[in-house]
């Protein structure tokens, strides 16, 4: 699982960089979002409810998930990956819908209600711990903006159903000026039918981004500490208590708990092993393993970790610390920037950022941001250009040598910022290299003797399950590339077997993925699920390249919903397609092993 989880996370960032470059450049999907219509979200009309609506009304799923629809109450740990299965248009509608605007599975997301159980991924040993009884009050914030009903509500109940009542203050909802409609009325009648009084709206009367949303939220927060969400969440057993407990021993403490993984593509929840987190020259942050000598202690696996920086969405802080150490920077808009800002200020200015493994979280990691910011403007730019003015000190350059474009670019007033350090006597970032992150590699006009660090993961391949011909049985035919099996993009079409062939021999192994002569993934395009199947790198994360073979023979894939079958078998082209499961013969398959 950590190599996936790697993988994972390189896939995230690599492609969130990606958004970031082609920020101006007008992409389908990136554009002001139209309301969706009311039929894609669940229903919940009928009282409190526990399941959508949906879930229940649709026979043909409860034939398919069996135990899933009979009790999806409680939930489904060991959930199916053949849980986004499309039965009909409207699915269909569902499903691509939710990857353009949500880019996660709002078809299974909507299928899996407002409350489920997840794995308890914590050290055993956490299990044991126990924590002061007079822990101080949390006021919970999480910051929307055009967030899948679904999750959203998940993210919520998560909460309120794994956190205890007298440790919950409040929850304060942040909609970031939404323009999904359900969203606006549907919470609102939600939050008063089903939720309970703790639970406030706050709505932004137009769109200030994720930074100066939190600022709202916390301005309106009244319990003794802070903890912000992301709006697509799930917290997991025993998640707060051990966030409060060293914010409690040092109200300068800033905490955050393991990020677990809660796949885009299966909405699968899975473990993240304790990393720590730090960043780049580019100022994008990213995942460190933890050093030997953080690890030692009595405490071993359980211990709270020092971080240099935060990935920003998750963490828990003393409110009026917050306050004291300037919030954040209201001059930096929609997306990115602030976590290593707030981090950098945190350090830097006398308090301490950790990571708690015993308190672990869940987060939809998706593969690209599914909104864009007014203007098309590049916030993370233009927040980055404010953090390293501010903050780096002779190190901005840094930052400018890998983006000389910058360097005259307008980032407004700083003033109050510059103000601010000076006011708090924070320390210079020298010191916070030498000190916090020592690891930092730096090169050019600030270099220094250094030791290199090494971190070496172990590059483990999934174990093969099986290695064969995949045959199509109504044709008695083999599944080939149409043209070379090396070539990327390159389509696959059913031909005569041919037992000598390599060419012809894949290979299926326990990510589900299905490589042609060791060499090609078989994949889907997320986007438009109704391009035939193609060969492609193979990335690793699971999804568009992630199929099992199921009930009749089918062969089905995860993230498209639908089941391969040939085109037309009389005919000699052995064209392929995805279509709706229906265990007809031109659907059925079978891998050698
Ligand atoms: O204009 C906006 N208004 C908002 O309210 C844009 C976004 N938002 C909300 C949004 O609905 C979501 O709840 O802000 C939250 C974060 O936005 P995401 O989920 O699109 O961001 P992300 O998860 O891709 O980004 C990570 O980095 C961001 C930098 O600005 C924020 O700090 C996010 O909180 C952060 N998420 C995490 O740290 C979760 C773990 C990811 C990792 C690693
Ligand atoms: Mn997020």
């Amino acid at each position: 699982t950590s190599v996936t989880w790697t993988l994972l996370l390189f896939v995230y960032f690599n492609f969130s960089e990606e958004t970031q470059s082609f920020k101006n450049v007008p992409v389908k999907g990136l554009e002001p979002q139209k309301p969706l219509p009311k039929k894609f979200y669940p229903r919940f009309t009928r009282g409190p409810v526990r399941v959508p609506e949906p879930q229940r009304k649709d026979s043909s799923i409860g034939n398919s998930f069996g135990n899933h629809a009979q009790d999806p109450v409680k939930g489904d740990m060991e959930l199916s990956p053949e849980m986004g299965m499309i039965f009909n248009e409207h699915d269909q509608q569902v499903r691509d819908l939710g990857y353009q605007k949500h880019a996660f599975n709002m078809l299974i997301s909507n299928r899996l209600g407002y409350h489920r159980e997840v794995p308890d991924t914590r050290d055993a040993k956490c299990r044991e711990k126990s924590y002061p009884s007079d822990l101080p009050f949390a006021s919970i914030i999480i910051c929307f903006y055009n967030e899948a009903f679904s999750a959203l509500l998940r993210t919520v109940h998560s909460v309120l159903d794994r956190t205890p009542a007298y440790l919950l203050h409040e929850i304060i909802l942040v909609d970031d000026n939404s323009e999904l409609v359900d969203l606006k009325k549907d919470l609102e009648e939600y939050i008063k039918k089903n939720l309970p009084r703790n639970t406030k709206l706050v709505r932004n009367e137009k769109r200030e981004g994720l930074i100066r949303g939190r600022m709202i939220g916390a301005s309106h927060a009244t319990g003794k500490v802070l903890v912000f969400l992301d709006s697509h969440c799930e917290v997991n057993e025993m998640w707060l208590q051990p966030l409060l407990s060293p914010i409690r021993e040092d109200r300068k403490t800033v905490v955050c708990p393991v990020i677990d993984i809660i796949s885009a593509d299966t909405l699968i929840y899975s473990s993240s092993p304790v990393v720590r987190g730090g960043f780049n020259w580019g100022l994008h942050f990213k995942w460190d393993l933890v050093p030997l000598s953080e690890l030692e202690g009595p405490e071993g696996a359980t211990a709270p970790i020092k971080s240099p920086t935060m990935a920003g969405g998750l963490f828990a802080m003393d409110r009026e610390y917050f306050n004291e150490l300037g919030q954040y920077d209201s001059g930096m808009d929609i997306w990115g920037g602030e976590n290593l800002e707030i981090s950098f200020r945190i350090w830097m200015c006398g308090g301490r950022l950790l990571i708690i493994p015993c308190s672990r979280v869940g987060h939809i990691f998706r593969k690209r941001r599914p909104y864009g910011s007014p203007g098309g403007k590049d916030t993370m730019a233009h927040n980055s250009l404010r953090l390293a003015h501010v903050w780096m000190d002779e190190y901005k350059e840094q930052y400018f040598a890998l983006r000389p474009e910058l360097r005259a670019r307008n980032y407004g007033n700083i003033t109050d910022r510059v103000e601010l350090r000076k006011k708090m006597n924070c320390k210079s970032f020298k010191w916070y290299l030498d000190n916090i992150y020592p690891e930092m590699q730096i090169s050019g006009p600030n270099a220094k003797a250094q030791q290199p660090v090494f971190i070496n993961r172990g590059q483990k391949r999934p174990k093969i399950l099986r290695r064969g011909r995949l045959y199509h049985l109504q044709t008695n035919k083999c599944l080939v590339a149409q043209g070379h099996p090396s070539q990327k993009g390159g389509l696959v079409v059913v031909r005569e077997c041919d037992y000598n062939d390599q060419n012809q021999v894949w290979i299926y192994n326990e990510e589900h993925e299905l490589i042609l002569n060791n060499l090609l993934c078989l994949d889907v395009s997320e986007t438009r699920s109704s391009d035939p199947p193609r060969l492609m790198k193979c990335h690793g994360s699971g999804g568009s390249q992630q199929w099992t073979f199921g009930k009749n023979n089918r062969l089905y894939q995860v993230s498209v919903g639908q089941c391969m079958k040939v085109v037309d078998p009389l005919s000699h082209k052995g064209y392929m397609t995805m279509a709706i499961c229906d265990g007809s013969l031109p659907q059925q398959w079978h891998l050698e092993s």
